[in-house]
């Protein structure tokens, strides 16, 4: 269902700057009364004829009180955010100014805007599809590079094109299809049946590479799990502290230090690796508050993306890696081994390790081949380098939708194989289009948009 402009009777305002003290703060209202009720409050002119995109400083004065000196942006619908007519107050960035402002706008007939609510606004007003409205959400909850590029890239219409190449392809489709009914009265075989099944076989090659874009996505959006596993002194907590660079962990050669879970964020490469050290994996502790750590890096290990399994390379023996790479093995997890304390040993003795893959060689406390750790770190988070600038799929909903889509695609491509009637086939294109058209938002409930909306913060 499509809104258009200024179909709503109330006007919404909210503080569109965080809470608490800057030098400015902003207040954005939207709808009808913008004008006319900022007008009743401005001192130096009348706002009502000034055009829209214009500054104008003056000063904001309520019955006999002044309240501050302020700039008003003016935009007039349906040039604005949200479509309608926006004012946006810059106040002087007391927190008392700015709720003095925003209460005197209630008063005068404004409400509270809810979470999301401005760019729900310029959803219903066509200024933004679901993708792009939902990635101004996720542009302002981004913390790296490579999660604000991600979103900025749907916001600036990549996703959108993708999106709108697939529809055109399944419309094309569908008017093949439709051509082919026609001759089918006629008992002519339909002569490129093989464009139609090579253009839903694009469709597929498409879908499938956005589907896996998602791994990525989720891992840009939410960061990568990785906890440091090994046995006690194998050097975990020394390497939380080089990589980290700061003496978070207490580090001592008395096994058994680490007892409680540490986590800590680490940024390579625009990759957010949210770092677990963990209590020293061994057998039989009579420390109980040890044995408490054990269970909880256990727990830690099944539920991380990635383990980082340190031992010792002077003590390990290659035995025992073996042991449990089987074990990481037989549970799919996605591990690095990496043997410490090379600064001690001759290094030929990393050969007895020769066998294993996924193996590198440092000293957490010398500080030797860090940054190769670095690199692979990254390299079995995401298989390689991230490409931020196509497009990559970092929503769940984006995502769900776009297997359904593949799976109906795969039946259509079926179908296509095996002589499915025409009509049939086009069904199954209808329903197609209807997950392409969850993604963009025109066929969401009121119900989910609200739903996905709430998750916005007040202001946006
Ligand atoms: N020579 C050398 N010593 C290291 C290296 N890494 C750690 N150590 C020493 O090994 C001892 C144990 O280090 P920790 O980092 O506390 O070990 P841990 O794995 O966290 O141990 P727990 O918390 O008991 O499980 C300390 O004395 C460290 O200084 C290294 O690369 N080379
Ligand atoms: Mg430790």
């Amino acid at each position: 269902m499509k809104f258009h402009f200024q179909s709503w009777n109330d006007t919404i305002v909210a503080q569109v700057t965080p809470n608490g003290i800057g030098a400015i703060g902003i207040i954005r209202i939207s709808g009808v009364l913008a004008f006319p009720l900022v007008n009743t409050l401005f001192q130096s002119k009348n706002i009502e004829q000034l055009p829209s995109h214009s500054l104008h400083i003056g000063f904001l004065k309520y019955n006999s009180e002044v309240i501050d000196q302020v700039v008003l942006s003016l935009y007039r619908a349906p040039h604005s955010y949200t479509g309608e007519d926006v004012i946006e107050i810059s106040c002087h960035g007391s927190h008392y100014i700015l709720e003095r402002v925003i209460l005197i706008l209630i008063e005068l007939g404004c409400r509270l805007a809810k979470p999301g609510e401005f760019t729900q606004r310029a959803f219903l007003n066509n200024k933004l599809n679901l993708a792009e409205a939902e990635s101004v959400a996720d542009l302002i909850d981004s913390n790296t590079k490579a999660s604000a590029t991600a979103a900025l890239n749907t916001l600036r219409g990549g996703f959108k094109s993708v999106l709108n190449n697939l529809r055109e392809q399944l419309l094309t489709f569908s008017a093949l299809l439709e051509l082919e009914l026609d001759f089918a009265e006629e008992d002519v075989e339909f002569a490129d049946r093989s464009r139609l099944d090579s253009l839903i076989f694009d469709s597929i090659v498409q879908v499938s590479a956005l589907c896996a874009s998602f791994k990525y996505g989720n891992v840009i959006k939410n960061g990568i799990q990785t906890a440091i596993i090994g046995a006690p002194n194998a050097g975990k907590s020394t390497l939380l502290n080089t990589l980290l660079n700061e003496n978070r962990a207490i580090v001592s050669n008395i096994p058994g230090t680490t007892r409680d879970t540490i986590e800590e964020v680490l940024n390579i490469d625009g990759i957010l690796f949210r770092l677990i050290d963990t209590a020293g994996l061994r057998l039989h502790s009579k420390d109980e508050i040890e044995n408490l750590g054990i269970e909880r890096s256990l727990d830690k290990m099944q539920s991380a993306d990635l383990i980082v399994y340190l031992f010792d390379v002077n003590e390990f023996l290659p035995y025992n890696l073996k042991l449990i790479v089987d074990e990481f093995t037989t549970k799919s997890f996605n591990f690095l081994l990496v043997g410490n304390k090379i600064d001690l040993i001759d290094r030929s003795h990393e050969s007895d390790f020769k066998d294993f893959d996924n193996i590198i060689f440092i000293s957490a406390k010398d500080k030797i081949n860090i940054e190769d750790l670095r690199k692979q770190l990254i390299k079995l988070a995401i298989g390689g380098e991230i490409k931020t600038e196509s497009t990559i799929i970092t929503n769940v909903r984006h995502f769900e939708a776009l297997n359904s889509l593949f799976n109906v695609l795969q039946e259509v491509l079926n179908g296509l194989r095996n002589k499915l009637t025409s009509d049939l086939i086009a069904l199954h294109i209808r329903e197609c289009l209807h997950y392409l058209g969850l993604i963009t938002g025109e066929v969401t409930t009121e119900d989910q948009l609200d739903y996905i909306f709430s998750k916005f913060c007040i202001g946006k």
